[in-house]
């Protein structure tokens, strides 16, 4: 790496708040990733590419204005971060939980600049959300929130501007009723969000898309690697939410079992295989708590978050050939990573964004784990959305098995994007810098074009 480089990473761990770690830390792998690729290909500096990746476009801040069920007024910040759009339309999640700062709205529209990138789709990157949290909340209070969110937001989107879809908390449901008030307001009846119920424009397989993608990514990888298929073999999966859901559903369809799951007040190791209908009567919905599961199943065990002392997060310490974290960001660390490896495991696929800690991506890649990044694995959500704008743009509405097929065929082509550029680049099986050099490629050599 040049001095200039190191000294441009410096510079931003200098500036480096708080509120603004997370982005850094993205910012940051992707950096050292593409090195190479900025000290042999000069015109990235001439064209100031990574300079102007690195700052959003714009980043739109708003007050939610909203009536719960007391009448009492309540008020939270809405963003939208519209981060790059030269290879399309700005595209990526809403997301809606207590956590919700810009700083990790940044760091997860950044990722899917690179993400969208990868699809080989015409989708820019952006992402959006509230720090509202709808746990708790009455069906009526997330409607209102909805619709007062999306009386803001309608200013800033549109089908070939800006198209938002659902991230942590953020479903069908919400997504139907932020539909709902932008053709209100908008009289238009258009694809502007992604994800919306079948009934009114979304795409068969969206809610399904990104968990089975998942799976069909690790299958391609495995199958790269010359290493055993899932079937038959045991993954634990973290999350309980729509990813981890789908990702076990896929898995238990080949004949993997999947032993665990999880939620942000505890796990389930079920050595018997989760019992899928029953997480989803739980989950889907209403939302419950996964202790509820030991009420059916008192074989399986149940533990609350922080039972570990050392920190550790109980899903990772069950030895298994696939592991699949598929709840949040910097939900696997160095601990976690360092049972996964001497308990035998061969591969991790990242479900949710960025959900391995630095170090522990560091142990992976040390220890010939076969590591999927989230910015490839979990590419089938936003590449089914990106069929739902098309379906949406022309009319038409195509069956459960076309959408499945294309899914299964833009994951594997992804995986073989990836693997192949790590090769070209002398990280042969490294697909954290082979994601990051192909989906930055793709992205500045367009921003090269298109002038400044
Ligand atoms: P959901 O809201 O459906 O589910 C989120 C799950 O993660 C829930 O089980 C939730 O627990 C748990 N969780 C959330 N925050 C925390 C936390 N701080 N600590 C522990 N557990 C937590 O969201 P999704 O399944 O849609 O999203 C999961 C991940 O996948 C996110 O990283 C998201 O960005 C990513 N992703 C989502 C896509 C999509 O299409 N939806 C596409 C690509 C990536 P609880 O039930 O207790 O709230
Ligand atoms: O992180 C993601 O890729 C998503 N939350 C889905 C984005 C989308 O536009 O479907």
């Amino acid at each position: 790496m040049t001095d200039g480089l190191k000294s441009e990473i410096k510079s931003f761990e200098d500036v480096n708040c708080a509120e603004e770690k997370i982005f850094y830390q993205a910012m940051e792998e992707v950096i050292l990733s593409i090195a190479p690729l900025l000290e042999s290909d000069s015109r990235y500096k001439e064209y100031a590419i990574l300079e102007r990746l690195v700052v959003p476009d714009r980043i739109i801040k708003f007050k939610v204005t909203w009536l719960d069920d007391n009448n009492h007024i309540r008020v939270n910040t809405g963003y939208r971060v519209q981060f790059n759009n030269t290879l399309g339309p700005y595209k990526g999640g809403l997301r809606f939980h207590p956590s919700v700062t810009e700083g990790v709205l940044k760091f997860l529209g950044f990722e899917q600049i690179f993400k969208n990138s990868l699809t080989g789709l015409p989708i820019g990157g952006g992402k959006g959300g509230s720090d509202f949290d709808p746990k708790g909340k009455s069906d009526f209070e997330i409607m209102k929130f909805c619709t007062a969110f999306m009386t803001e937001l309608h200013k800033y989107i549109g089908p070939r501007i800006d198209v938002p879809a659902g991230d942590i908390g953020v479903g069908a449901r919400e997504i139907g009723y932020l539909f709902g008030q932008y053709k209100k307001i908008t009289s238009s009846y258009e694809g502007v969000l992604t994800g919306k119920p079948y009934t009114f424009g979304g795409s068969f397989m969206r809610p399904e898309a990104t968990g089975y993608g998942v799976v069909y990514f690790t299958e391609a990888m495995l199958a790269y690697e010359k290493k055993d298929s899932l079937d038959g073999k045991i993954c634990t999966v973290s999350g309980a939410g729509n990813v981890a859901i789908h990702t076990i559903e896929k898995l238990l369809q080949i004949g993997a079992i999947v032993v665990t799951c999880s939620d942000s007040q505890g796990s389930v190791y079920d050595s018997r295989g989760i019992d899928i209908e029953l997480l989803k009567s739980i989950k889907v919905g209403r939302r419950g708590s996964l202790k509820e599961y030991i009420d059916t199943h008192n074989e399986a065990e149940y533990t609350p978050v922080g039972e570990y002392e050392d920190g550790a997060h109980p899903v990772w310490n069950i030895p298994c050939y696939a592991a699949f974290p598929c709840a949040t960001q910097n939900e696997l660390t160095e601990i976690d990573a360092q049972s996964l490896i001497s308990n035998g495991c061969v591969s991790v696929s990242e479900g949710a964004n960025m959900p391995s800690t630095p170090e522990a991506t560091a142990l992976f890649l040390q220890h010939g784990i076969c590591f999927a990044p989230a910015k490839a694995a979990n590419a089938g959500g936003v590449a089914v959305s990106e069929f739902e704008m098309s379906q949406n743009a022309s009319m038409q509405k195509w069956g459960f098995e076309r959408v499945d097929t294309k899914l299964k065929e833009t994951m594997e082509q992804i995986c073989k994007r990836v693997a192949l550029t790590a090769k070209d680049y002398g990280v042969e099986n490294n697909y954290v810098d082979g994601a990051n050099i192909a989906g930055f490629k793709r992205v500045a050599d367009a921003m090269i074009i298109e002038g400044i």
